[in-house]
């Protein structure tokens, strides 16, 4: 197997320190993002806080009222998730510039496989120095980063280097590195297995290479085989990176064959706004907008139309959907099923800075929003134009 290389990058209290950089105030001063303290009485946690709350005592998940109690005196902010994920998409671009190997793991972390772009800028070191030199000069934050020839290995370096740091593990050293530290440390050893695992006297990731691999199956099965072998620095997992797609679309079968006009519109919106969510999870825009109809008695017709530009807005797709929708239908049709597609996508990693003007970056970054927010609070958390009459109907078919 090729030796491969893998940074995985994670910004440095991440809520905490865009707050910081946003009011200069905050800078080198206890901040804690997350529910309002109120006096102390405040209910709900901590998401994340700055490095100086971290000196407090106070983390992430811990009830807000505790971090109130350990630091009085810290600033108290909300958790202002648009904000994060404007910065987050803005981390990604950069990455973008440096691989497209890429697997984003949450909103401030991701995996790259820097392996057959790394000689660009001579080593997988100065690579990442110059990523790291990127983000603080265009975003305005630091970043912590690891590399080394297996992703577990990379993530436990970034993790031991934070803040600001960047450690490499070479081939060579990976099982010096690894093998002091303890079990906890690798990936699928949760409370319970690390007490079976302590029952062994096993303690340390070397404790674990060095005892048998059948008697670690016999006690912990499949898993166990599993961790003998990341204990021995095998780490099969590549980077994952979104296979391609060809199409985005989404669908919904009435429960009964409607004509009401009202309906079938709502039930487009819905449809294209599901397209557009999804089309811009997996960085995509398409140019061609295809309308599915199945009428009573399963006939079905599709009707497409191509823009002349690529698109990932739900307010476009909605608009183009329902023109293709009312011209294709007659009175007295009932429908029984709905479509909305997008395809014709060119390269999703090819940069359209060039061709995009503000006005749609800025939408772009309102769709994005709306979709972290539809992450987060569920589906029906924010609704566009006309509200579904009974939006619980309209689950994905
Ligand atoms: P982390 O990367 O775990 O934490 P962090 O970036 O704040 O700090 P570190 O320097 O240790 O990496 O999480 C990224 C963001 O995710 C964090 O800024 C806030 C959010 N988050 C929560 O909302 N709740 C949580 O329990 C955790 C762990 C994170
Ligand atoms: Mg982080």
């Amino acid at each position: 197997m090729a030796a491969k290389v893998i940074a995985h990058i994670d910004m440095d209290a991440f809520f905490a320190a865009v707050e910081q950089r946003d009011n200069p105030s905050l800078r080198g001063q206890p901040v804690v993002i997350g529910a309002d303290p109120k006096a102390g009485r405040g209910r709900g946690v901590v998401s994340t806080c700055s490095y100086e709350a971290r000196t407090y005592g106070i983390h992430s998940a811990m009830p807000i009222s505790a971090a109130y109690k350990l630091c009085p005196r810290a600033a108290f902010l909300p958790v202002d998730m648009r904000k994060y994920a404007q910065v987050s998409d803005q981390i990604l671009k950069i990455l973008y510039d440096f691989t497209p190997d890429i697997e984003p793991v949450s909103i401030d972390e991701a995996f790259l496989d820097i392996t057959g772009s790394f000689h660009f800028y001579k080593t997988p070191f100065d690579t990442c120095l110059k990523i790291k030199q990127r983000i603080h000069s265009e975003i305005g934050l630091t970043a912590s980063v690891g590399i080394a020839p297996i992703k577990m290995a990379a993530k436990i370096a970034s993790d031991l280097c934070k803040p600001d740091g960047l450690l490499e593990i070479k081939r060579d050293d990976l099982l010096t590195f690894l093998w002091p530290l303890s079990i906890e440390k690798l990936w699928g050893v949760g409370d319970k297995t690390r007490k079976a695992l302590n029952g062994l006297g096993v303690y340390t990731i070397g404790d674990l290479a060095h005892v048998s691999e059948d008697g670690l199956r016999q006690h912990l099965g499949e898993n166990g085989r599993h961790l003998f072998a990341l204990a021995n620095g095998i780490d099969e997992r590549d980077v994952h990176i979104e296979e391609e797609v060809k199409s985005v679309s989404n669908e919904h079968t009435f429960e009964r064959d409607t004509n009401d006009k009202e309906e079938i519109y709502a039930t487009l919106l819905f449809l294209s706004e599901k397209v557009s969510r999804r089309l811009r999870k997996e960085q995509l825009k398409g140019k061609t907008i295809t309308l599915k109809i199945r009428l009573e008695g399963f006939h079905t017709f599709t009707r497409a139309f191509t823009f002349l530009e690529k698109t990932n807005f739900s307010d476009v797709i909605y608009k183009k959907a329902r023109e293709l929708f009312d011209e294709f239908y007659a009175p007295k049709m009932k429908i029984r099923l709905l479509g909305v597609r997008v395809s014709h996508f060119d390269d999703p990693y090819v940069q359209e800075s060039l061709f995009e003007n503000k006005g749609a970056q800025r939408l772009e970054k309102i769709h994005r929003a709306v979709d972290t927010i539809k992450d987060k609070f569920g589906e029906g958390a924010i609704h566009k134009g006309p509200v579904h009459k009974d939006p619980a109907r309209l689950v994905k078919s």
